[in-house]
């Protein structure tokens, strides 16, 4: 397969970070194309944990090319104290091979205290977010405010550009009882770092573009997962760039028709961070040991995750979103030893059934779903590498999911080591 779109099919934390890494062996370029460092993939290669969030995962592999598209949000700072973190565990990163879009807005200070201070407020505001900026400098790029990577390069430009940030910034941070910007120490800051960032930068869209027609194969590498879209997710409890697989494309310069196929990261079962609707949702013992088998925490913030059921209905809906051509299924593991396995298959409002998510938010409220039961299985299934290794009810569960999403199983995982890995071909 030349390119694909790896991305996740729920609220994030399906497990994408192993699956590219899995790919990634397989590609010559591996590219982020949204989200930031909001993202956290962890990945274990050789018993090696490496710990990701603004870095694509295939700069754990020699001899690729990692790529930072334009549709990504950047924090400089952070990249750079990643970059060191990364290197002091062995790895080799140079603009060989880490490149940044030129036109990649920034995440300032300013954008992470004003997503902190919004979310502190505790009011009808609140997101559940990480709590990085994400939100304001996309707020900024759309706003035709942003300082972009390119901007470095020009002392000139870069005060135009800070002064046009900081009009709008002053004004609302007054509004919320924040101190005005210092905008010396922010052009200090931004000059200090300049050079270092801009040994990276490049323009993405040709390079791609190049190594493409030199018959070399991209992984777009998603982040977060389709519900938190900021078109088709659960709006407003969302994240603000595009996660679905159409993304690849504006996020990094390269057209649709270089995506040969869309790979969706679907866990066996649900969880979500932060606040917003969440249908399948369990405060029981069942929802209590899911979190406990499946390690729910963030990689990011540590937060815990809140888990249930598996709702088929919601992953059929981001497969269409996403134009997913086949999917990865990833901690089956964690079920093992349920008696009894439940899958939403649509959900019940006001005495209709719908076999969809409703839009409106009051409704997804109050959507109740619809249950249909399996029997569960009690062998491990963690670590089998072939269809032989599972339990006959494991293989059911994994059908059922397959005929209820409409969508082909291409890969199935049972834990966090690459080589645990089912194909299906
Ligand atoms: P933000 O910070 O503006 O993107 O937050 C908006 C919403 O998006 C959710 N969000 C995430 N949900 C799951 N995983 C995410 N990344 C980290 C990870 C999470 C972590 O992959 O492990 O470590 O906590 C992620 N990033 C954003 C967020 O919870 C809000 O609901
Ligand atoms: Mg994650």
């Amino acid at each position: 397969m030349a390119n694909v779109v790896v991305v996740g099919t729920q609220w994030g934390d399906e497990g994408k970070g192993k699956i590219v890494d899995w790919l990634s062996e397989r590609a010559d370029v591996i590219a982020r194309f949204q989200g930031g460092h909001n993202a956290g993939h962890t990945l274990v290669v050789g018993g090696e944990v490496y710990k990701l969030h603004a870095l694509p995962s295939g700069v754990v592999r020699g001899g690729k090319l990692s790529v930072i598209g334009n549709g990504v949000v950047l924090d400089p700072w952070h990249l750079l104290k990643e970059i060191e973190g990364i290197r002091a565990q062995g790895v080799e990163i140079t603009p060989e091979t880490l490149m940044i879009a030129e036109n990649t807005p920034l995440i300032l200070p300013f954008h992470g205290e004003l997503d902190r201070a919004r979310e502190g407020q505790n009011t009808v505001a609140k997101i559940g977010t990480t709590g990085r900026g994400i939100g304001p400098a996309y707020e900024d790029k759309v706003g035709r405010r942003a300082i972009r990577v390119a901007d470095l390069a020009d002392a000139a430009t870069l005060e135009l550009r800070v002064d046009r940030a900081l009009v709008h910034h002053n004004a609302l941070r007054n509004g919320l009882g924040l101190e005005p910007i210092d905008r010396d120490a922010v052009l200090e800051q931004l000059r200090e770092i300049a050079p270092a960032i801009l040994e990276y930068a490049a323009p993405v869209w040709k390079v791609l573009t190049e190594r493409r027609r030199a018959g070399q194969r991209i992984l777009f590498e998603g982040a977060q997962g389709a519900l938190l879209d900021i078109d088709f997710g659960t709006y407003p409890f969302v994240t603000s760039s595009n996660v679905i697989a159409g993304q690849a494309a504006t996020g990094t310069g390269i057209g649709p028709g270089a995506i040969d196929f869309v790979l969706g990261i679907v866990k066996a079962y649900t969880t979500r961070v932060g606040e917003g609707p969440f249908p399948t949702e369990l405060d029981d013992d069942d929802g209590q040991r899911l979190g406990e088998r499946g390690h729910e925490f963030g990689t990011t913030t540590g937060r815990k995750r809140r888990c249930g059921w598996f709702d088929a209905c919601l992953v059929r809906q981001t497969c269409a979103t996403s134009g997913v051509s086949g999917i990865a299924l990833t901690k089956l593991d964690v079920l093992d030893g349920f008696e009894t396995l439940k899958i939403c298959t649509g959900y019940e409002l006001d005495g209709e059934r719908y076999d969809y998510l409703p839009t409106a938010a009051d409704q997804q409220a109050r959507c109740t779903p619809i249950y249909e039961e399996m029997p569960g299985w009690q062998e491990s299934t963690a670590g089998a590498r072939s269809w032989a290794d599972l339990p006959a009810q494991a293989i059911k569960y994994i059908r059922r999911i397959e005929e209820l999403i409409q969508c082909p199983v291409a890969m199935v995982s049972t834990s966090p080591e690459r080589d645990d890995t089912i194909l299906v071909t």
